[in-house]
């Protein structure tokens, strides 16, 4: 990648009004699998960051605002295209920084990428807006319509979970809308961020509708993006008290926000359900990505007479997942983004004991033997025992951990599965029609999935409630955040 140096760790830089630039103090990108080294990353200053919002409303007025939808749309395919070309330089560059699993990089995050710019093409190709036919006071006729516009200067705040395909899922739509955008990925994942500058400047965006900040949140690159007066919008994706602190942040300059938040999902395991399927859904959908998914489900609720089978079956499924290094294709496990995050799990390992858990399999960290002592690996953890209101069953980990625990019957499962402050996914695993539909009727989430989890169409709205997010995105959902509606009325008589 030209975005940093060839030898030793690179320098992976800010990408400004189409120019990559390293005026700075500058930070070093460690790998969570061995704890070495891998990037020096520049962090973007208050001046970069001006510089960015200034280039991205300059963008506005040039060739880039006075595209149609169709045109963009084109834009959009040629990133998509670029971003294919580009599929295993992007490969490398998530696994560098995250130290997932290569097959997960190959099959999920980087298509995903790809993905992101192709259906928003077509969504904003094809939308439709409102029109109204009015009669006037004096009989006559008028014709309303509503036309939509960009809404100017929009910042991209995302985390380091999924990083190309969380910041695409707001990239693409944004750009889609005719807006411009200044990106901020996180500090921990700084490197598909920068190859998706060289993408833009490849695929032809002309320069300044994609800005690139490194840093970090409070008095860093975080923050003087979100309060800076030149920024029209905030689409944010991370945990639940740092949305409070960007949401103050837009208080001042009233910046319409969009966020997708923490969770801390519930599966709901009913006693006639397929126990295979539940059992090997249930293990993606807690230690996909070592756990670190919004979406995981970090609760399982198991209805008695199945109870201890899913769980001995559970624990050993998570007990016999594969390590190896993020190269090998059987890999299964990965480790956490950094020390400071394990350190934050193995507390929630240590505060489940605690509060009385017993630790049905893994609960401490792996030994190698190898280079990979030195990452930030925890194995793959199943525990029982806690009531609804632990602390451990009701304070987001983001780690492979699950808690299991028994119910009777549905009334019970539903209210255990809301009985917490957040509100993103459940997953429910049945057979029977009908306690599917009333589950997605009486769960507090922004998605139910029913026999299966983290299954995506993209034109599906997307986000969470209670404290799991602001708006919801997806389809026509993120076109209405990421545009202005102005309605005409015609007066036709
Ligand atoms: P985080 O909130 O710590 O950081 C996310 C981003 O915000 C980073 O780029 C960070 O630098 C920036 N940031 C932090 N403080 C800021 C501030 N005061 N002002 C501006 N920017 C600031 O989250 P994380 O640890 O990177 O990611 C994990 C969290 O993200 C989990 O809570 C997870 O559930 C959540 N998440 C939610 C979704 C979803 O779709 N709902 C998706 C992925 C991750
Ligand atoms: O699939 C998506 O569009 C999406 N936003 C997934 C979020 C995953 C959270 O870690």
């Amino acid at each position: 990648m030209t975005g940093h140096a060839p030898d030793g760790p690179g320098l992976l830089r800010n990408f400004v009004g189409g120019e990559f630039v390293d005026v700075g103090s500058r930070f070093t990108k460690r790998s969570p699998v061995t704890g070495e080294p891998v990037f020096e990353v520049v962090e973007a200053s208050q001046s970069t960051v001006d510089d960015a919002v200034a280039a991205a409303r300059s963008a506005l007025r040039g060739p880039w605002g006075r595209m149609g939808e169709r045109e963009r749309a084109e834009v959009l395919r040629r990133v998509a295209d670029e971003l294919e070309r580009r599929f295993d330089d992007l490969v490398a560059a998530e696994v560098a920084d995250t130290g997932k699993a290569i097959s997960q990089a190959r099959t999920l995050d980087i298509p995903r990428g790809a993905a992101n710019f192709r259906a928003f093409a077509e969504i904003v190709a094809t939308a439709p807006t409102e029109s109204f036919t009015t009669v006037t006071p004096a009989g006559g006729r008028a014709l309303n319509y509503a036309v939509r516009k960009p809404v100017g200067v929009v910042a991209v705040i995302v985390p380091w979970n999924l990083p190309l395909l969380l910041l695409t899922w707001k990239v693409a739509p944004a750009l889609a809308c005719g807006n411009a955008v200044v990106v901020k990925p996180s500090e921990e994942t700084p490197a598909s961020a920068t190859l998706l500058a060289e993408v833009m400047a490849a695929a032809g965006v002309p320069d300044g509708v994609f800005n690139l900040v490194h840093g970090f949140g409070p008095g860093s690159a975080g923050e003087h993006l979100t309060r800076h007066p030149g920024v029209d919008a905030i689409t944010f994706t991370g945990e639940s008290a740092t949305g409070s602190a960007i949401m103050r942040a837009a208080a001042d300059g009233v910046k319409a926000v969009s966020f997708e938040l923490g969770g801390k999902n519930a599966g709901l395991v009913f006693a006639d359900a397929d126990l295979d399927a539940a059992v090997a859904g249930s293990v993606r959908s807690s230690f996909t990505n070592g756990g670190q998914v919004c979406l995981c489900t970090e609760r399982i609720y198991v209805q008695r007479p199945v109870f201890e089978e899913f769980t001995a079956r559970l624990a050993k499924r998570a007990d016999e997942l594969a390590y190896g290094w993020p190269d090998d294709e059987a890999t299964a496990n990965m480790p956490l983004i950094s020390h400071g995050h394990r350190d934050k799990v193995l507390g929630h390992y240590a505060l489940a004991r605690t509060e009385g858990a017993e630790v049905r399999a893994g609960g401490g960290t792996p030994r190698f033997g190898d280079a990979r002592d030195g990452g930030a690996y925890v194995q793959p953890t199943v525990l029982t025992g806690l009531g609804p209101d632990a602390r451990t069953n009701q304070e987001e980990i983001f780690g492979p951990v699950v808690h299991v625990a028994p119910f009777d019957d549905e009334d019970e499962a539903f209210a255990l599965a809301n009985g917490t402050a957040y509100g993103l996914a459940a997953t429910v695993w049945t057979p029977d029609v009908g306690r599917a539909h009333r589950a997605g009727a009486r769960l507090d989430a922004g998605i139910v999935w029913v026999n299966t989890w983290f299954l995506r169409d993209l034109r599906t709205p997307f986000g969470g409630v209670k404290a799991s997010g602001v708006g919801r995105e997806g389809g026509v959902h993120s076109l209405d955040f990421y545009s202005e509606l102005t309605n005409v009325c015609v007066d036709l008589t």
